[in-house]
């Protein structure tokens, strides 16, 4: 059984910044957990706007706190997230994801998992490591 604290994670070199400070990732669970995904706590800064494409993972989110709002590039239509939301990244979706009034607080998993250094390149994607 794997049991874990984030305050064990925060401060660690499992705590990743966006390069444009739009975001932090606390990687609860990693590829080399074998769980078959991988599991994070991602605070969105209240005010920011982040390019997402996840060409390579498919990802789930869940808002547990705060709010902030996802536009879907393809179907222009956007989406509000607050405490109780969540979405899914089923077909790769390209999207800007848009922090609040207040920092979001998101539970992520991606699928395959994120083997723990990923930032995004300039096309907001993460690439695939595989050994
Ligand atoms: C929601 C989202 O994809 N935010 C960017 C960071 C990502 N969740 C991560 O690496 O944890």
């Amino acid at each position: 059984m794997i049991v874990r604290d984030i305050k064990n994670i925060i401060g660690t070199d499992k705590e990743v910044f966006a390069k444009d400070g739009q975001w932090i990732s606390r990687r609860m669970l990693l590829k080399d957990d074998k769980m078959g995904f991988s599991f994070h706590e991602t605070i969105i800064k209240a005010g920011t706007k982040t390019h997402i494409h996840y060409q390579n993972h498919l990802e789930a989110v869940y808002c547990v706190e705060g709010d902030g709002k996802i536009e879907d590039l393809k179907s222009g239509k956007t989406y509000d997230i607050y405490d109780g939301v969540m979405y899914a990244l089923n077909l790769h979706d390209e999207h800007y994801l848009y922090g609040g009034t207040k920092d979001m607080r998101l539970i992520c998993v991606f699928n395959p998992p994120l083997s723990g250094k990923e930032n995004h390149d300039e096309n907001g994607v993460y690439p695939l490591i595989e050994e």
